[in-house]
């Protein structure tokens, strides 16, 4: 028998698959919360009954979406902090170490907000792509710092989350220049930092982000413009100390070109088979285009980023719901 996942975990995965819940961050609080909801809601008879539920609920939020390492540590967070010898006891310690998770992922993206409105000056302009909230976070340290800091958002094409970085920025009463993907290399002359966030960080320094994030940094760097990733330490991937690679998420065609286009590329052959559309979600910035990756717990040169990841990830192995 499969253990029963709440409606509500179903729900929550299924928002993070349609990109309803998005962004490495947002993610890992949304499925920490709906972990915290599996143990309330919980009818399970015996403490091993209770453990296979949230078990199972966290292979359902797993296999939403594979780059942000921010699920499976989340994930991994909440269900070592699974303790007691009742069913009563375990649903208690269970939400309380989610709601722990959920406060100390707020408090680290403030802490690192701070750290990297350090780095942005009085009147400086900063190149965006996608949207990040830790990388906003920076922003927002700076403006409550007093400094004046304007945007060149970059589109993000195709699922445009630029339009709520954008919409962010002004909320905030930051100037944003909005700007198509291809224009990026003509606004870096304008621009004093790229920033970005991150979906995973890998051991040797490695930044998995936003597709077009290494095309960007490669420009930026050819530009002079120092490239700075925000990104709290719940990014680091673990796994990455092994040897493994992170994976990068191919998400539908349909978000490319759209049905309503196909015939446009295919004229009256709807069924060229010569056709092939592809969408990587992310791609890998080498740690050399990287100028600092700003946590929480400072910020540290990408090469160095090892070093933190043994202290923090150290003892970490296998998959999140593995004991
Ligand atoms: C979002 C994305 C963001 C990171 C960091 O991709 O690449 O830059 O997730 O975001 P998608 P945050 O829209 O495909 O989820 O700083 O909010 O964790």
């Amino acid at each position: 028998d499969q253990p029963a996942v709440d409606p509500v975990v179903a729900e929550t995965a299924e928002d993070i698959a349609t990109m309803e819940i998005r962004g490495a961050a947002t993610i890992a609080d949304a499925a920490a919360d709906a972990l915290a909801t599996q143990a309330d809601r919980t009818d399970a008879a015996d403490p091993a009954a209770f453990r296979d539920e949230l078990r199972a609920a966290a292979k359902v939020l797993y296999e939403t979406r594979p780059t942000a390492v921010s699920l499976p540590n989340a994930l991994r967070y909440v269900l070592r902090g699974m303790a007691g010898d009742t069913v009563s006891e375990l649903r208690a310690s269970t939400i309380a170490r989610a709601e722990e998770f959920r406060t100390e992922l707020e408090q680290a993206q403030d802490q690192l907000g701070k750290v990297g409105a350090n780095r942005l000056r009085d009147g400086d302009v900063v190149m965006t792509h996608c949207h990040s909230t830790d990388a906003l976070s920076c922003i927002e340290a700076a403006l409550d710092a007093g400094k004046h800091v304007e945007a060149i958002v970059k589109e993000t094409r195709p699922r445009k989350q630029g339009h709520i970085t954008a919409r962010q920025l002004r909320e905030w009463g930051v100037p944003v220049t909005l700007i198509v993907d291809n224009a990026a290399r003509r606004y870096l002359d304008d621009a004093d930092h790229v920033l970005v966030g991150a979906d995973s960080i890998a051991a040797d320094g490695g930044v998995i982000n936003k597709i077009g994030t290494s095309g960007l940094a490669v420009n930026a760097r050819e530009r002079g413009v120092p490239v700075m990733v925000a990104a709290q330490t719940i990014k680091l991937h673990p796994d990455t100390m092994t040897g493994h690679t992170v994976a990068i998420e191919m998400r539908d065609e349909s978000e490319v070109l759209p049905d309503a286009e196909r015939a446009d590329v295919t004229g009256e052959r709807s069924d060229d088979e010569g056709l092939v559309v592809e969408n990587p979600a992310f791609d890998v910035t080498p740690p050399r285009y990287v100028d600092a990756i700003v946590t929480e717990r400072g910020q540290f040169p990408p090469e160095s980023i090892v070093t933190l990841m043994r202290d923090l990830f150290g003892e970490t192995t296998g998959e999140p719901w593995e004991p």
